[in-house]
């Protein structure tokens, strides 16, 4: 066992070039970790808050020095002493600190940095991989009652064209993404989403849009005529790589409708400014369900329209996997109630939208529980920092969600997937 020594936080950038923070976190062995905390565009607006400084002279407001004083004045003194490997007596510190709701006093961001870095200043201390010490967590955070799963490679659900607020083209969805559940293993997962990827942007390129600029998460942002064009391009490009839509390589959406939802309406811009109701968006979806090999819809209805989420399982949660983003925003006290009302079968667990690691195997454990899958996710401003790979495969995760195969921030993740499958090789999938 070892102490806390030291805590230091300092402000870096995001891949957008917003600040963020960054924690380090010293023990009294000489052994430390270190952590960058992610920030979404899309967010729900039940997340965790994030403090920015709101100092119009710096960042335009997005600098994040308040979030770090707290981390120095406030959250220090009171860990510093303490054994990082103790993740749940460190979190309810944290909790104890900031007893908001949303963490307001102290910011989201500045409590998931600790969090986060002392999970890593664990793990070198006991020297150990960080999935590793994860793992150890997870399945003492289960106690007695049931075994949690040991640790598995997560499947990537990779993005592949992007729209809604990640590019800045004219789809209403989100991302449309690929899944290849036909792959062996990891690796060869990896390679087939690559040829597929760059067999979309030959196509593109070839029909006349922007086959290589693309969005935050690198999918390509091109500019198309409808959500369902998109949809087509990619299992054109799955036909184009020699496999198989559906059996090798399905689909995913992230409809992220909250976005386009105001007043009681989806107001589609993409499809000549259509608005819609509840059931006629999911009618429309049910018909993309029916023409395509779509196996996972995420966010296909608001934060807020139970009742839309409600009718939507029941059509079609025995044929496709729908994951609430900003419908749970990973708080276990939303997805119990989406669990009471058969609302989705699927939930994302992003660490920001939560704020602790603790809290997070608290989400993760309810959705297990409860038959709910779980999806691993980064956010749309990410860094080299790649902690949610080792939490995907701790927690035997069935998917991880990392944006597409291209920028370094995504692939820090996949690589360090990479490395991890040379010594966890069971695919979660198969
Ligand atoms: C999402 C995420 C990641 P953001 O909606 O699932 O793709 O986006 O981080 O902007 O919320
Ligand atoms: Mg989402």
């Amino acid at each position: 066992m070892t102490r806390i020594a030291h805590l230091h936080a300092r402000e870096v950038l995001d891949s957008r070039g917003q600040p963020t923070i960054e924690v380090e976190l010293r023990c009294a062995n000489g052994s430390g970790g270190r952590a960058i905390v992610p920030s979404g565009a899309s967010t729900g607006k039940f997340e965790a808050h994030e403090l920015r400084d709101g100092d119009p002279e710096r960042y335009d407001g997005r600098g994040v020095r308040r979030a770090i004083a707290h981390i120095h004045e406030t959250i220090a003194p009171r860990l510093l002493g303490r054994d990082p490997a103790q993740q749940e007596a460190i979190d309810a510190e944290l909790l104890a600190l900031d007893p908001t709701p949303q963490k307001t006093q102290l910011g989201g961001n500045a409590l998931l940095g600790v969090s986060l870095a002392a999970a890593h200043a664990a793990a070198a201390a006991q020297g150990c991989e960080l999935y590793e010490h994860l793992s150890q967590l997870w399945q003492a955070s289960a106690g007695e009652a049931r075994q949690p799963a040991p640790p598995t490679l997560p499947l990537p659900m990779t993005n592949m064209i992007s729209g809604g607020l990640h590019a800045g083209g004219n789809l209403d969805f989100q991302d449309v993404l690929i899944q290849p559940v036909g792959a062996p293993d990891y690796p060869t997962a990896l390679e087939w989403i690559v040829r597929v990827y760059r067999r979309l942007g030959k196509l593109l390129g070839d029909a006349g849009y922007e086959g290589r600029l693309v969005g935050d998460e690198g999918g390509f942002g091109p500019r198309l005529q409808s959500n369902r064009q998109a949809i087509e391009f990619v299992v054109q490009a799955i036909e184009h790589a020699g496999l198989v839509p559906g059996s090798q390589v399905n689909l995913a959406l992230d409809v992220a409708a909250t976005h386009f939802f105001a007043d009681g309406r989806y107001r589609l811009a993409s499809t000549g400014g259509a608005v819609l109701s509840a059931a006629q968006l999911i009618d429309q979806l049910a018909e993309l369900v029916d023409a395509f090999p779509i196996a996972s819809i995420e966010d296909p209805l608001a934060e807020d329209d139970w009742e839309g989420w409600q009718a939507i399982t029941r059509r079609l949660s025995d044929r496709v996997r729908l994951v609430g983003d900003d419908l749970f925003t990973t708080n276990a006290t939303r997805l119990q109630r989406g669990i009471e009302l058969q609302a989705a079968n699927a939930v994302l667990i992003k660490v920001n939208q939560i704020g602790t690691l603790t809290e997070t195997f608290a989400t993760m454990r309810l959705a297990n529980r409860a038959g709910y899958q779980c999806v691993v996710s980064a956010r749309s401003g990410e860094t080299e920092d790649s902690t949610i790979a080792d939490l995907a495969v701790a927690t035997g995760a069935a998917r991880i969600k990392i944006g597409s195969i291209v920028r370094s921030e995504r692939l820090a993740k996949y690589n360090r997937l990479l490395r991890i499958a040379e010594r966890v090789a069971t695919p979660a999938w198969r």
